[in-house]
């Protein structure tokens, strides 16, 4: 009778549950999507830091005397230091025997959290296995992995370890789709196409296997799964059997919707946009743009496209007033050491953020129609309401609709100017408030907020 009433109550709630039998016990039965307030950290966050790093890093960009192209797309390639093995044709064996000589003597945990810390980032999300198969930690799954290299130090326990520290969130991108060592895995699209049994062969025994390792050896805040134009070997099905996996081993491991890119449903936790991609619209689900500080994402010595501090924090502010994230990319040197160029940007970065993050984190999107080169968040602060104003180029006034009471900037507590006017129609009365901006509030070249008290 227990029994029958426990089916009565499964279904009768609707639940969307991953009930899976085995030998004959039912697995126990938890939803496939996760309270929506589990993501709340993740919506507040704003900024993390992504990190591809691994073999690929030891190559720099170059094989043989080649170089891969530092350009965005060439002939319809994404030219990035981890593709180097397929764009470069590395011989496999070659390039699994960089293992053999990993050995990263200046990797130290606690000194990425620190610049991560220091730049901002609240979270991290570091390559655990990226598309060459190679494990940054002491898998139990297959050997091809950190312990069985000079290193033989577990590189993400070590992370974990100095996030807990610092109490920095913390997550894993994991190739759950493309895997060029692993027989079954997906390969390059240029590639035969893997067919479906074999795929499901390395999804049994390695991909599920792995991430199952992940979650419980690690309790990770994040997933960070990726796929992009895959339509063939990521069904519903398995994106469903992946999410169920994490769902029953964690009540707390976000996963980003690049587990299916094409078709993420319902029970993902947040949307991934394409890389380096940013949302002109609001986006009601949390989101976060992957992006890069140069082209590459793995460490590629001689790609000198380095953005500067003042337009990432742009696509930061973008990102911020669209209800988005914003994971930036740091591809280490092989030996376990941040690029120069990075670090400078990251401290820049840290330094307006110390002086205006009250207008980023915890901030929510405002649908008010801007003028060019001005985006705004929202804040309520001990049961005031505030509105934020990034000035991203000089601007001498501006009107919003709203009900201001008094604004100043937000880094010096220079008041600026603003007449509120109650404006009367017939189909009811609405405010607008007109900014006179200072023209010398410009001679500080970089992006100003300005902190506007509602009435
Ligand atoms: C994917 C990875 O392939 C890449 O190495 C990096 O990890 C990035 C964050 O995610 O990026 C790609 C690569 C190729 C395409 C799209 C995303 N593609 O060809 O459409």
């Amino acid at each position: 009778m227990k029994q029958k009433l426990f089916w009565i109550l499964v279904l009768s709630l609707g639940l969307s549950s991953a009930l899976a039998q085995k030998k004959g016990q039912l697995v126990e039965c938890r939803s496939l999507s996760l309270p929506k307030e589990k993501a709340d950290w993740f919506r507040e966050a704003k900024f993390g830091m992504f990190l591809h790093w691994g073999l690929y890093s030891m190559l720099e960009g170059s094989y043989n005397g080649r170089t891969l192209p530092d350009t965005t797309l060439r002939h319809g390639k994404s030219w990035y230091a981890e593709w180097i093995q397929p764009r470069l044709e590395v011989p496999m064996t070659e390039y699994k025997a960089l293992a053999k000589s990993f050995n990263p003597i200046k990797y130290n945990a606690e000194a990425w959290v620190r610049e991560a810390k220091n730049a901002g980032m609240r979270y991290i999300v570091l390559t655990s296995k990226h598309h060459d198969g190679f494990a940054l930690w002491d898998s139990e799954v297959l050997d091809f992995d950190v312990m069985n290299t000079p290193y033989h130090r577990d590189v993400i326990d070590e992370l974990v370890k100095a996030c807990k520290k610092y109490e920095m969130k913390y997550g894993f991108y994991y190739s759950h789709w493309q895997d060029w060592t692993c027989k079954g895995g997906a390969l390059p699209h240029w590639k035969p196409k893997v067919a479906d049994r074999d795929f499901e062969t390395y999804w049994q025994e390695k991909a599920l296997p792995q991430v199952k390792e992940l979650v419980v050896k690690y309790n990770p805040d994040l997933l960070w799964f990726d796929t992009w134009n895959e339509e063939t070997h990521i069904t519903e099905q398995r994106r469903d059997e992946l999410i169920a996996l994490i769902r029953a081993n964690s009540d707390k491991c976000l996963i980003n919707g690049r587990i299916c890119f094409t078709n993420p449903g319902e029970n993902i936790d947040f949307l991934e946009m394409f890389d380096n991609a940013y949302p002109e619209e609001m986006i009601s689900k949390p989101w976060q743009t992957p992006a890069t500080m140069q082209h590459s994402w793995g460490y590629h010595a001689k790609d000198y496209n380095w953005k500067s501090a003042d337009e990432m924090l742009r696509y930061l502010i973008n990102n911020t007033s669209k209800g988005g994230n914003y994971l930036l990319n740091i591809g280490p040197k092989a030996d376990g050491s941040f690029p120069m160029p990075a670090v400078r940007r990251l401290r820049e970065m840290g330094a307006w953020l110390m002086a205006n993050g009250e207008a980023i984190y915890g901030a929510k999107p405002l649908n008010i129609k801007c003028p060019e080169g001005v985006y705004v968040s929202q804040k309520s602060i001990n049961g005031k309401h505030y509105v934020y104003v990034f000035l991203t180029k000089p601007i001498e006034f501006f009107a919003f609709n709203i009900n201001a009471k008094k604004a100043f900037v937000l880094e010096t507590g220079r008041a600026i100017p603003v007449n509120t006017t109650k404006l009367i129609f017939e189909c009811g009365e609405k405010y607008e408030a007109t900014f006179t901006i200072p023209a010398d509030l410009f001679r500080d070249s970089s992006i100003q907020v300005i902190k506007v008290e509602l009435k």
